[in-house]
């Protein structure tokens, strides 16, 4: 009938269309202003991701090729999202985005200080790099065409982040597990509450929450399980973000 030849129209013309019905307005105030910080969050997490690569390459100097190669993308995609800031015409809201991350950055300069190669590897290399992966799979569904392009090629390169950490660790698992669990303890619970406080912000950008956890989750089991741990380890890792 009419009604269903519409509607099969309207679902033919929506996956056929780039840019598809479901995009939000790029132009509002309140995307903007939602824009303004997750922008700073992205914009700060791509520099302090560099500066962790560089601390950390001072704990394993031999593998200071690999990691300053790693660090030289992270200010790559800082530039990229500044320049998907400036195209938007949105102003960062860095001071809130330096916030955002105190907790944990200041985790790992502890962890720095004491030499605890394993729990900076944690931090950055796997909480940080897995919550990277999550928010800008979710984020290409629903950016602006030149944030979507830039995103694309980004996350391609948080990827190969996320394995330099995992193959690490894996290589030490015999002597680092008990650090590993100690260090997911404290940090994931930071990660589960970054989301959460982003979570408002990040709906305003269509970008669903349960998304956001559940490919986050997806990230971090299967680089738990890269690394070597059982099925029970895992497990018992995932539900520190549950107390
Ligand atoms: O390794 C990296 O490049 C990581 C620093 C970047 C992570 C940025 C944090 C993304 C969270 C955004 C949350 C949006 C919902
Ligand atoms: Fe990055
Ligand atoms: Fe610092
Ligand atoms: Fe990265």
């Amino acid at each position: 009938d009419m009604q269903t030849l519409e509607s099969n129209k309207k679902t033919i013309e929506e996956s056929t269309n780039s840019i598809s019905l479901d995009l939000p307005d790029f132009t509002t105030d309140s995307y903007k202003d939602a824009y303004s910080r997750i922008n700073a969050i992205v914009i700060e997490g791509e520099q302090e991701a560099h500066d962790n690569y560089i601390s950390i390459a001072t704990l394993i100097p031999n593998e200071l090729e690999e990691l300053t190669k790693l660090a030289r993308m992270e200010m790559k995609h800082k530039k990229g999202f500044t320049a998907c800031g400036r195209n938007l015409d949105v102003v960062a809201d860095m001071e809130f985005a330096k916030k955002f991350f105190s907790k944990l950055h200041g985790n790992f300069q502890v962890a720095l200080k004491k030499g605890n190669v394993t729990t900076c590897l944690l931090i950055q290399a796997i909480l940080i790099e897995a919550f990277a992966i999550s928010a800008y799979n979710v984020y290409i569904r629903v950016a602006d065409p030149f944030a979507k392009k830039i995103t694309e090629g980004v996350v391609k390169d948080e990827y190969l982040h996320l394995n330099y950490g995992q193959q690490w660790l894996k290589e030490n698992l015999s002597t680092c597990k008990d650090e590993l669990m100690e260090a997911n303890k404290v940090n994931l619970p930071l990660i589960k509450k970054m989301l959460d406080e982003v979570a408002d912000d990040a709906s305003v950008l269509a970008m669903d929450r349960e998304e956001l956890m559940e490919e986050f989750m997806i990230a971090y089991q299967d680089t738990l399980m890269e690394i070597g741990l059982d099925n029970r380890e895992i497990a018992r890792m995932a539900m520190a973000a549950i107390v």
